[in-house]
């Protein structure tokens, strides 16, 4: 988010100009021809035109868009002529329903505008940004996807679909119709229940309907099929045509927990096939859904052995049921997400932060903020992991059995005790499961074997860490609350004592290095936002998490900034004596007066403090969240910073125009910190657009931070790339034709990358692609054309690329290092391209607002290297 305040709705008036409203003799033509017909009703549109326009001029927004929605609604004759001028309308006038929080209207304002214009692309892309914006993101994604059907080549959506493809249709669905193991035991399993008569199926979450399928190619008479997704709903529905089943799978477009007999199906069913599970297996509701399959869906579980007769009469799931298991790990990469490893940040000491960690743990009360596991694929960890214990069986669940089911939850706690094989630091439990498809046929998501399959990470939160030794036992606690697998590190047994974890996660601050002054300080802090019984605990994005332990990052803006502020120092020093002859009283009480520094930075960000602990200067953070500011007044007072030279001026935005009040117009900003590089490896939305504004509001010789980003690349062959991208190969998946379907949903940039840890082939050294040019408007291009070498003979998939995010000539920061808290992003080529070594590749590297292009061709001649 952009803080509006800081740039005046008004400020962004001038900047965006006004539609043309000189089209009045055209409709003024119109109107009158209408009135013949019916005059009272073309009176009021005409009247009520006009009065839109003149508000439009006025820029009253709202009533101009009332009168706009009469007109319209009134004399649909007009649409064409005034879509222009209601859209900009709509426009504006949701940005400023928006300022005020007035979100449901502004909704009804866009529901209204679609209902007279249902395929306006420009309308659908702009109720996918404010959708998005409020963090509904499949709905966001279903709008940006309408615009494109609508308009292919409107490359605002384009943008905007290839950022959110990944939530309409996952990326793991690449990568399970993919596996072929996976798929062929599925049809083997189905292909056999089939077989033994059961011939009327439920596909519960069918994706693509591939299981479906698979069952009615099996021969089963009657295929029913849900999916709760519209999008892959819709997708399914045009797979099953396309296959010639259409007429044959009955496909729903509903959770499968609201389905009835015999109003959504006519009976029940004797075999239930689905794959409703996550990296921690009940993360996608399978139980609850097995649950309530039972007693409404399937027919009575088989009892005894004999089962007579063609047709089944009894029911049953395939997967027939699961083993989940678990593993104590050491792991630098989950602990720096995780929780504060930190003592000193950017000169700051950290010790009176309070209690830091992400919002995974299952060791707190259940609440909504909090998830109990995350997902990584181990085997690409940057740095690795380092197995403390050996696996153990967590759970065994037979969701044949329904008592079983519906005992979990109230299964007593498990308590497993696990002898540890190595020493190391406790980070996580790593989890992972066996699916029993059949007797025959099972599936492992486990981190040694190679499949698309992620393991669930149960991170440990202790802010000291522990290190666990050869004999020592770790005690777990395994337990079942509201359907999702809880595993929880409780205590150790060393040497016949029993240290227990849970202690461990309430002392407040870090071990090392404390400080008792800081300590006071905190605690005083405490009794006056009158906390002093509640831990100071704040929770912070496992992104953001990284980024407080970047050491680098804070250091490199803490020398840029400290340097900036001491040119400016100088330089108002040197002004001050040249005007000492003429006794200027306005350089002297500027030079008195500190240095104002605003950090724009999305979400948890100590620059402001970092800027603050300089000395002379008032730093304004975007810091937005209670909990988090109090953190940063804790260590601003542990720090020595004095209060008033910190303010979140996002608190102060009910006063119109305060940003700019403040420094006076006389003094404005010396730094701008801008947040420009997401955490997925794009360069920020808009982030152009911001820079020139914020340029128009540095002081002379004031600085944007960062003031150049240049875009390094390399050539790879990777073939993990491509199955994570789209449906691989000529061949049909099972022999149906799923992959032009799906390939749909394809997106050229691929993101959240691990470069370090990718497996693939480096054909080049990495080039610089790209420079963006924060500072100066005039230096960027959005064109370029770079020439690579490959360095290897092979096949070109993809071109990962990274930032060296400069702040000042000699000071930048990579988005590639080890520490850093950004991923990667690639380009997946379309078409690969072979390459041999020696040979020239030559890149069209674009720049569309934010977003970043990449076209690949060889070189055809050597002569044309020139
Ligand atoms: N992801 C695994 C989960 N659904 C796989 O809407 C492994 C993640 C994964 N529909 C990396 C690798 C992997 N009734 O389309 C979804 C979902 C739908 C339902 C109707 C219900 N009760 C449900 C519940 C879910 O089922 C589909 C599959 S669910 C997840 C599968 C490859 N990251």
């Amino acid at each position: 988010m952009f803080p509006s305040g800081l740039f005046s709705v008004r400020t962004l008036v001038l900047l965006n100009g006004m539609p043309n409203t000189s089209t009045r003799q055209k409709h003024g033509r119109r109107t009158r021809r209408r009135r013949r017909a019916d005059p009272a009703r073309n009176e009021l549109v005409s009247s009520s035109l006009e009065s839109a326009q003149q508000c439009l001029f006025n820029q009253d927004y709202g009533t101009a868009f009332a009168h706009y929605l009469l007109v319209l609604n009134l004399a649909p004759v007009f649409k064409d002529f005034a879509r222009e001028s209601f859209r900009f309308t709509l426009f504006k006038w949701a940005e400023e329903l928006d300022s005020l929080g007035r979100i449901q209207y502004l909704f009804d304002c866009y529901e209204q505008a679609l209902e007279l214009f249902p395929d306006d692309e420009v309308i659908l892309n702009s109720m996918g940004e404010h959708l998005f914006r409020m963090g509904f993101r499949d709905e966001a994604a279903g709008y940006f996807h309408k615009a494109l059907k609508m308009r292919p080549d409107y490359p605002e959506a384009r943008e905007n679909f290839y950022r959110v493809a990944n939530w309409l249709v996952e990326r793991w669905h690449f990568f399970m119709l993919n596996d072929h193991g996976r798929n062929q035991k599925y049809q083997q399993a189905i292909q056999k229940a089939v077989q033994k008569g059961c011939n009327t199926v439920l596909d519960i979450g069918t994706g693509t309907g591939i299981l479906g399928m698979c069952a009615k190619k099996a021969g089963a008479a009657e295929v029913y099929a849900c999916e709760l997704s519209k999008t892959m709903y819709e997708l399914a529905c045009e797979v099953v045509s396309a296959n010639g089943m259409g007429g044959s799978i009955k496909i729903l477009h509903m959770k499968s927990l609201e389905m009835e007999v015999p109003k959504d199906i006519p009976h029940r069913v004797s075999l239930v096939v689905t794959e409703t599970v996550d990296a921690g297996l009940f993360g996608e509701g399978i139980i609850e859904s097995l649950i309530h399959a039972w007693h409404h869906l399937l027919l009575p579980p088989k009892r005894g052995e004999n089962e007579f007769g063609e047709q089944s009469a009894t029911g049953r799931v395939i997967p027939a049921g699961a083993t989940v298991f678990g593993m104590a790990v050491e792991c630098s990469e989950i602990r720096r997400h995780h929780r504060l490893c930190v003592t000193k940040v950017g000169g700051l000491s950290m010790a009176a932060a309070g209690e830091l960690h992400s919002p995974v743990s299952c060791s707190s009360e259940p609440d909504d903020s909090m998830e109990p596991y995350t997902t990584e694929r181990l085997s690409r960890l940057p740095g690795g992991y380092k197995p403390l214990t050996e696996p153990f069986t967590a759970l065994n669940i037979d969701f044949n059995n329904v008592q079983e089911l519906e005992g979990l939850s109230s299964r007593e706690v498990q308590e497993i005790r696990l002898p540890v094989i190595q020493q190391g630091e406790l980070d996580a439990l790593a989890v992972w499961f066996q699916l029993h498809l059949d007797e025959e046929n099972s599936l492992s998501t486990g981190p040694q074997e190679d499949t698309c399959w992620e393991q669930a990470i149960y991170p440990f939160h202790s802010a000291k860490g522990f290190v666990l030794k050869p004999r020592d036992e770790l005690i777990v606690e395994v337990s079942c609350r509201d359907a999702y697998l809880r595993l929880c590190s409780v205590a150790v047994l060393r040497d016949g004592h029993k240290i227990s974890l849970d202690k461990l996660m309430d002392s407040q601050y870090p071990v090392s290095n404390p400080n008792p002054e800081a300590e006071l300080c905190s605690a005083l802090a405490c009794l006056q936002t009158d906390q002093s019984q509640a831990r100071d605990f704040c929770m912070l994005e496992c992104s953001e998490m990284a980024l407080l332990n970047n050491q680098d990052y804070h250091q490199s803006f803490c020398t840029a900034l400290a340097k900036l502020i001491s040119q400016l120092k100088v330089k108002c020093q040197n002004q001050e004596r040249g005007s000492a002859f003429q006794s200027g009283p306005a350089v002297a009480t500027r030079c008195a007066s500190p240095f104002y520094v605003l950090d724009v930075s999305e979400g948890f960000s100590l620059l402001s403090l970092i800027a603050a602990s300089q000395g002379h200067v008032k730093a304004f953070s975007s810091v937005e969240k209670k909990k988090q500011q109090e953190v940063l007044i804790r260590l601003a007072r542990s720090n020595n910073v004095s209060e008033q030279h910190l303010e979140f001026w996002l608190n102060n935005t009910e006063v119109e125009q305060g940003m700019l009040q403040r420094p006076s117009r006389e003094k404005l900003w010396s730094a701008i910190i801008l947040d420009c590089v997401e955490t997925c490896g794009l360069i920020r939305q808009k982030l152009m657009e911001k820079a020139s504004l914020a340029r128009c509001l540095l002081e002379e010789g004031g600085r944007i931070f960062p003031g150049k980003i240049v875009v390094y690349g390399m050539l790879v062959e990777s073939e993990t790339l491509l199955l994570e991208s789209a449906v691989q190969g000529q061949e049909p998946t099972l022999g149906f034709n799923i992959a032009p379907f799906i390939n749909q949903f394809t997106v050229p940039v691929h993101v959240f990358l691990d470069f370090s840890t990718l497996e693939c082939r480096h054909l080049s050294e990495s080039v610089e692609l790209f420079v963006l040019n924060l500072m100066d408007a005039n230096a960027n291009y959005i064109n370029r054309e770079v020439k690579v070498q490959a360095t290897s003979t092979g096949r070109i998939t993809a071109i990962p690329f990274w930032y060296h995010i400069y702040l000042d000539e000699e000071i930048s920061v990579s988005t590639l290092g080890q520490a850093a808290h950004w991923k990667q992003a690639a380009v997946v080529l379309q078409q690969p391209l072979e390459v041999r070594a020696g040979e020239w590749v030559r890149l069209a590297v674009k720049l569309h607002k934010s977003t970043i292009s990449i076209l690949a061709h060889i070189e055809s001649t050597p002569q044309q290297m020139e």
